[in-house]
């Protein structure tokens, strides 16, 4: 009786104070996935549905008085509604702080860089990353933890746990922030301060670059880019530094103004969604450097006139060229890919005499070898790169890392590519996405996989002999956890391999990933067209996995 007699009363003091105690009921189905919750927008809009991931979120990270978070998102559709409900709870859950980005938009590596710089507590980064936004596209949740970086996997296991508990969530009664305009004001007893992330942002890149020798060639009248921000959240970022701190002509960064719908594009830079920076790129007056960044900003796509880097050779040309810029010229403590990302960096990795780690798909994976400081650089087929400024990918910066080492070399993107292949070899790497599948289909194609595995050695499918296979599964060498079922590896003879997954960012059904790799060390051979010189490896994969029979397609819907 007692107990409940100070439970009503506690709840009258709390609402005396504008906090009101919501009952709800638990959704079943808010497990992250690769990074970060991601659902359709109506999903999200669903009473409580938002507010269940967040309270298990703020349930879960502990005593948050005093602490100060970062909030903001990519600015797709809903992220000022959800803004404002997370603002809210924020204040009634005792944070001390919370710090918003300026018209509710931040980009994944700028909250990565002010937790940080200002030591906060996390982040909440409102993202689908590369999803389609709009009323009838996606839209995501994301919890980044004190370094930084995204919650490692037992975290966001505990989050789901406790979402599939939860009967309460606490909201503050107060009127919404006002976005708009910097300031500081107080919600109940928490610190609202809005402010700028470009300025720090800016900061840190300039600690990193060279940023001198960037403005002369991008002012030289001799050399031409093209930043494509596809109308997400790195438009603000790349006008100030490109247009106004590097002085590159105005025309330099389009699709630069953030839009909800991000202008119907798919934010997604890859050689299907960039369509516009593609043509110019593959036109005959292109110039001579393009790329483009995703909904949150932390994805790159590189391309020089009429050439495609692929991420995985990115990653090995930029650890090749590290010495050439001042935030790595002390070289570097080592390398990490993930583990369906070509082999490309390891090749690098043995010639600087620094080791390389394989890592399941997902920055949150690199977090502990970053912090532990085994790691200088890291990337992702998934046109993701980064290095130990920050514990998110960032596109920005693998911009400017390619601008820094043209700028010192006076090379194009094509001669310092072609001229990494003649001293590392290449791998010729393609992904091929089965998406929208039947998420039974997809289970069963991966299951059929799982039982064939030990039966697959020594046999010859597309021209190739297998020589190894097997599930990867990871032991993070700092804290010793286990990560199973990280994708299926099919390694052949002549240093070529398939890697199938599933997705794990999709919001409609599954999608099937297969990864193909083959090194050729022959200059000769080279310039063949990729699909062509891995067209054994695309026949091998559809006899051993029996895709047309378990998905009922005859060929991927996304080829990158
Ligand atoms: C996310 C993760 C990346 C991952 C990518 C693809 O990127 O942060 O680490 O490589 O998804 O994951 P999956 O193959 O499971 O779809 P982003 O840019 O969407 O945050």
């Amino acid at each position: 009786m007692d107990g409940l007699i100070s439970t009503i009363n506690s709840i009258k003091r709390e609402s005396d104070m504008g906090i009101q105690i919501i009952a709800t009921r638990p959704f079943n189905d808010q497990r992250p996935g690769t990074s970060g919750l991601r659902k359709k927008v109506s999903c999200f809009q669903q009473p409580g549905y938002l507010e269940n991931f967040v309270q298990s979120i703020f349930d879960v990270i502990g005593d948050l008085k005093k602490e100060t978070i970062v909030l903001g998102g990519d600015g797709r559709y809903y992220n000022r509604k959800a803004i404002q409900t997370i603002i809210k709870m924020a204040a009634a859950n005792g944070i001390g702080r919370t710090m918003v980005a300026l018209r509710g938009i931040i980009s994944t590596p700028a909250a990565s860089c002010v937790i940080r710089k200002y030591s906060l507590k996390g982040g909440i980064i409102l993202s689908a990353s590369h999803n389609p936004g709009g009323p009838e596209g996606d839209f995501g949740v994301k919890y980044d933890i004190e370094n930084g970086g995204p919650s490692p996997e037992q975290l966001t296991e505990a989050i789901y746990r406790r979402s599939l508990e939860i009967d309460r969530y606490r909201i503050f009664d107060g009127p919404d922030v006002d976005l708009e305009r910097v300031s500081e004001d107080h919600m109940g007893d928490m610190v609202v301060e809005v402010f700028d992330p470009i300025v720090d942002y800016v900061g840190l890149m300039e600690q990193l670059f060279d940023f001198d020798q960037i403005r002369e060639l991008l002012s030289s009248g001799n050399f031409s880019m093209v930043f494509d921000a596809m109308n997400a959240s790195t438009g603000p970022y790349a006008r100030a530094i490109f247009e106004e701190v590097l002085n590159a002509p105005k025309a330099a960064v389009i699709n630069a103004v953030p839009l909800p719908d991000f202008g119907g594009i798919h934010p997604d830079p890859n050689l299907k969604y960039a369509r516009r920076l593609l043509e110019i790129m593959n036109s005959e007056d292109a110039p001579d450097f393009g790329a483009a960044s995703d909904g949150d900003g932390d994805r790159n796509m590189i391309l020089g006139r009429r050439f495609f880097v692929t991420p995985s050779d990115s990653l090995a040309v930029l650890a090749a060229n590290a010495h050439l810029v001042p935030g790595y010229s002390k070289g570097l403590s080592g390398i990490a890919r993930s583990m369906p990302t070509s082999m490309a960096p390891d090749i690098v990795a043995k010639d600087l005499g620094i080791p390389c780690y394989e890592t399941p798909t997902g920055w949150k994976f690199f977090g502990n070898l970053l912090d532990a400081g085994r790691i200088t650089l890291c990337g992702e087929e998934s046109f993701g790169t980064g290095s130990d400024h920050l514990r998110e990918k960032d596109g920005l910066w693998a911009v400017l890392f390619w601008l820094n080492i043209m700028a010192a070399t006076g090379k194009s993107v094509q001669e310092i590519v072609e001229g990494h292949w003649r001293r590392f070899g290449r791998n010729f790497y393609s992904r091929h996405d089965y998406e929208g599948l039947e998420v039974d289909a997809a289970n069963a194609l991966m299951d059929h996989l799982r039982e064939s595995l030990s039966d697959l050695v020594g046999r010859h499918f597309g021209g190739y002999e297998v020589e190894d296979a097997d599930e990867f599964c990871y032991r993070d060498p700092v804290d010793g956890s286990l990560s199973t079922g990280q994708g299926i590896r099919i390694v052949f003879k002549k240093k070529s391999r398939i890697v199938f997954r599933l997705s794990g960012t999709g919001t409609v059904g599954a999608t099937l990933r297969i990864y193909f790799e083959r090194y050729e060390k022959d200059p000769l051979i080279h310039h063949q067209d990729i699909q062509k010189a891995l067209s054994g490896l695309i026949t091998a994969a559809g006899q051993i996995a029996q895709i047309r029979d378990y998905t009922g397609r005859d060929a991927p819907s996304l080829i990158t």
